[in-house]
């Protein structure tokens, strides 16, 4: 049995220690990223079965990328390598701390050649959650397809749908994220969905009209991150979970997806929905602190150590 099936891709990101533009840095290190293996390695590092789908390019940035993931402890088995593209690579410029720019060379990527027999020795029954996110449908349109098909095979095996629509206006038209991204929602079980997101998908900017707007079916989860203030966790009712205060944000890149990961660790848990935002929040505020998108998730001692020690407020 294996508690969680994520599928996208996931790139060599290269990134200064240095503040300021690429410009003028001096050193650049090797880091991956990919929002679908963020999730998993979150989860993996917190002791769950988490399965990772991707198809890499023959290079070794692939191989580096499947080392590193595979040495998380999540599942590969459904990974390949591919002659069809190189592996994706991103380049992360923090000009000011406040300022980021993230350049993408993943056009024509070993991923964006990905398509739905990726799932062909899939056996879904395994399997109690599908993480889908709204990059992985923005790649081409092999990639939309297997993800629709991923989504149709869960459904039909009772596997719940996680939702991250991590909208990514760089890979594709505002009109066509809002069509997909809207066709995905209305099959998932839990939508985790970023504040301006949600403005961008409702076209409403209360918070409590927006979670009423995306909860089409009533045993739908919403859950509204909103940075700094915490979370809204919308089942019907509207619940506020603040978030953890941080004195310094060194990087924000992949508090979403930390997030993702602590809120499905509690679902795996059996814990209720306000303490599984509660510790997506955690996770959040952990992965900030740290450069690089998994840096700084936790092991389940540190999450926990956390969650006993620090005092979430409302901002
Ligand atoms: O959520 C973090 C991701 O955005 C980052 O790792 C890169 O997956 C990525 C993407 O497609 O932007």
């Amino acid at each position: 049995i294996r508690d969680v099936l994520t599928i996208g891709e996931t790139m060599v990101i290269f990134q200064s220690n240095q503040i300021g533009s690429l410009e003028n840095t001096t050193s650049i290190f090797p880091k991956i990223g990919g929002a679908e293996s963020n999730f998993a390695i979150g989860l993996a590092r917190l002791g769950e079965t988490v399965e990772w789908i991707s198809k890499l390019g023959n290079d070794s940035f692939g191989s580096l990328i499947l080392k590193r993931i595979k040495g998380e402890g999540v599942i590969t088995n459904n990974t390949i390598f591919s002659d069809e593209g190189p592996t994706g690579l991103l380049f992360k410029e923090q000009i000011t701390p406040d300022q980021l720019n993230v350049y993408y060379y993943r056009k024509n990527s070993a991923a964006s050649f990905m398509s739905k027999e990726l799932l062909d020795n899939i056996s879904f029954e395994n399997f109690k959650f599908l993480h889908v996110t709204g990059i992985t449908p923005a790649l081409s349109k092999s990639c939309y397809e297997l993800t629709m098909q991923a989504i149709k095979l869960a459904k039909q095996n009772n596997v719940k749908i996680i939702f991250d629509p991590n909208i990514r206006f760089k890979l594709w038209s505002k009109e066509r994220a809002f069509q997909v991204l809207h066709e995905i929602a209305l099959l998932s079980d839990y939508i985790l969905i970023g504040e301006e997101e949600a403005i961008f998908l409702t076209n409403l900017t209360d918070r409590l009209a927006m979670c009423k707007s995306l909860y089409s079916q009533s045993n739908k989860v919403i859950v509204l991150k909103c940075g700094a203030d915490g979370a809204y966790v919308f089942n019907g009712q509207l619940h506020h979970v603040p978030g953890f205060p941080v004195k310094t944000i060194v990087d924000p890149v992949g508090a979403g997806d930390a997030f993702d990961a602590g809120f499905t660790h509690g679902l795996l848990q059996g814990k209720e929905l306000i303490e599984c935002a509660r510790i997506g929040n955690a996770m959040g505020a952990l992965v900030i602190q740290q450069y690089g998108d998994i840096e700084g998730l936790p092991t389940s001692d540190v999450l926990y150590r956390f969650l006993e020690n620090r005092i979430e407020t409302d901002v």
